[in-house]
């Protein structure tokens, strides 16, 4: 018995630092397209966006490639939807995520998680947003680019692509 337990605290010791790294969240895939019938700079791209809880909170990073690359200097606004993914159906992406809950809710960076990013010439983009609060499980399931940056009121323009995120 005694030799099992010394087996066991080094193994022990060895995975709980890593467990405790690991993102809450890490989906990656092909990004759905939801304007099928226009080219965008999202069309054939794909990403990852992972989320880790924080002592203040979440904070999310989303990662793109194969985005346009005559596209690059470009900014397009990004956020946590409610809503799924379906191609040529921005609708069903539904809201953003608010911490706020119930209308009328307040509309911010503090309240949302807002991932507006830029095109490098790469053909790449990186955007982190560090929020106040935690997105409860099963609360949101994608991020939707939008055509335009993100405006004070959360406004973003046309909704071009989707990524599946399962928070
Ligand atoms: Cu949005």
């Amino acid at each position: 018995m005694l030799a099992v337990a010394v087996l066991a605290a080094p193994a022990l010791a060895v995975t709980a630092p890593a467990v405790a790294h690991d993102p809450l969240v890490h989906d990656r895939g092909q990004l759905t397209d939801l304007q099928p019938t226009m080219t965008t700079p999202t069309d054939g791209a794909h990403g990852s966006v992972s989320a880790w809880r924080t002592s203040r909170g979440t904070t999310v990073v989303l990662r793109l490639r194969g985005l346009d690359r005559d596209s690059a200097g470009q900014a397009y606004g990004a956020h946590v939807h409610v809503g799924h993914c379906v191609a040529g159906d921005p609708m069903e992406a539904g809201p953003h995520y608010n911490s706020t809950g119930q209308p009328p809710v307040t509309v911010s960076d503090q309240t949302e998680v807002w991932l507006d990013f830029s095109i490098t010439p790469g053909g790449t983009a990186l955007a982190i947003a560090d929020v106040p609060f935690t997105i409860a499980h099963g609360a949101a399931h994608s991020v939707v680019v939008h055509a335009m940056t993100t405006a004070p009121d959360g406004g973003a323009g046309a909704r071009i692509a989707c990524l599946p995120v399962h928070f």
